[in-house]
């Protein structure tokens, strides 16, 4: 979407742009963001791609990722809380481009089978199926944007003794919600955002203990009681797992919250991503262009904090390499910044580190493009800010407000504290504001 938008808006101030094919495997734009019941495979066979479940709220604030040229304001009219469900985050996503006649770029329901690079001729074939009908076509470009995501292909590492748990397991790929586990024993494989998450939704829905066994190092919340974390898992026996501490609990399910993998089924080993979650994959010119072959482009294929507004820089980016407006470097000078920046990555030490560094990242990138400004160290505060709210409250941070750093307007507090809220439907969401004033501008931060 954020690419499609990049070239929206050059051909709006006058640059001719090329033909463009977006092949879309899901039914509607949306991405991770298009949320469907289904999992495992979907009605034509497909693994199913988003990873998204009920009663998702954004868990991080919505000023750090806020579009610097379509703002929440211009979406909704009026301000809404710093951490809105789902719902609301397709409808602000999809209401940039519905303003725009970019759809008539996408083909739905058309899934990439295979990208091949003519060496002679300079040019990739992509062979793509039309699944209502299982038409396939192969056709030619002069470039490749791959924009799929990297969390859709779930990690699943081996328990000893899982065969034997009589119980529910799961991946947090496949999880959609957790009404289901009220009353139960919940064990979350993980440390990082989806235990957080989806162990605090199994919290809230009335799980009876929720216990998170980690790997490297606890996340080390203030969590409430019945909520607790354990070290790596030993083995399984029955339904009772054993710690590396020499612990053990009993439980009722198993929920995988363990990763994603880079997998691109459609691309040749030679032009597919591989490696770790991190946020500067190794290979990948500015983040966004394949070092093997400078005519494939990954947006969003980093680990991420700026998640909407990094993605348009890079969209920018590619857009203007794509247009010739900004020159490619030649493979050397392109290696030499690869290795410059992964230097620095390696010397990244914790998460505040991280935001820091992808602050530095957006803000380089959004000097190569046109893309409108925005004040990225005031981004970074607010993410910086999140953390301390996290570590303050786990289960209530989404209540707290923060400003805008586009229009400097201030969030207001939802209707109803995010512990207590069961609906994550826009209607329900939106019918508690009332269409006020926007705060005037000012300043910035919490
Ligand atoms: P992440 O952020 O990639 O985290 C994966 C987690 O899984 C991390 O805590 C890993 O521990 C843990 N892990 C991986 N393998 C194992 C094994 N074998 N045993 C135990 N634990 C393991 O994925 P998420 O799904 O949490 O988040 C994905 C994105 O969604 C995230 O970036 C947000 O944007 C939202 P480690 O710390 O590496 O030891």
């Amino acid at each position: 979407m954020a690419q499609l938008r990049a070239f929206e808006s050059a051909e709006r101030t006058g640059a001719t742009i090329p033909e463009i094919v977006c092949f879309e495997k899901q039914s509607d734009w949306g991405g991770q963001w298009n949320y469907t019941w289904r999992t495992g495979l979907d009605e034509y066979g497909e693994p199913v791609h988003s990873s998204m479940y009920r009663n998702l709220w954004s868990n991080g604030p919505k000023e750090g990722l806020e579009f610097a040229d379509y703002t929440f304001d211009e979406h909704f009219g009026h301000p809404i809380s710093s951490y809105p469900p789902r719902s609301v985050l397709w409808d602000y996503i999809a209401g940039r481009l519905e303003r725009t006649d970019v759809r008539k770029h996408i083909r739905f329901e058309t899934v990439v089978r295979m990208v091949v690079f003519d060496e002679e001729r300079r040019e990739f074939s992509v062979t793509s199926e039309h699944l209502p009908t299982g038409e396939t076509r192969t056709e030619v470009f002069d470039h490749v944007v791959v924009a799929s995501g990297h969390f859709s292909f779930p990690f699943t590492p081996d328990v000893p003794g899982i065969e034997t748990f009589p119980g529910y397991i799961t991946h947090a790929h496949d999880f959609r919600g957790a009404e289901a586990l009220e009353g139960s024993d919940v064990l979350v494989i993980g440390s990082s955002y989806s235990a957080e998450d989806i162990g605090s939704q199994a919290h809230k829905m009335g799980a009876k203990s929720v216990t998170a066994s980690y790997r490297s190092a606890p996340m080390g919340y203030d969590w409430p009681d019945g909520f607790e974390e354990r070290p790596r898992i030993e083995g399984i026996e029955g339904d009772r797992v054993f710690f590396a501490d020499g612990t053990s609990k009993r439980v009722d399910a198993i929920i995988f919250c363990t990763g994603y993998l880079h997998k691109y089924p459609f691309l040749p080993d030679d032009l597919a991503l591989s490696g770790p979650n991190t946020v500067y994959p190794d290979g990948l010119y500015r983040g966004v262009v394949w070092q093997r072959n400078p005519a494939l482009f990954y947006v969003g294929a980093q680990d991420q904090w700026f998640t909407f507004n990094m993605f348009d820089v890079q969209a920018w980016y590619v857009r203007d390499l794509v247009l010739g407006v900004a020159q490619m470097p030649d493979e050397d000078s392109r290696a030499e910044s690869i290795a410059h920046w992964r230097q620095r990555f390696s010397e990244i030490d914790g998460v505040s580190e991280e935001i820091v560094f992808q602050g530095e990242y957006v803000r380089d990138l959004m000097l190569q493009t046109d893309y409108p400004e925005f004040d990225v160290e005031e981004v970074v505060k607010v993410f910086i800010a999140w953390k301390t709210d996290k570590q303050q409250d786990i289960m209530g941070y989404r209540d707290q407000s923060y400003r805008s750093v586009m229009t400097g307007t201030l969030a207001v507090k939802h209707h109803t504290p995010w512990m207590d809220e069961l609906d994550d439907s826009l209607e329900h969401y939106l019918s508690g504001y009332r269409l006020a004033e926007l705060v005037p501008s000012g300043g910035s931060g919490g």
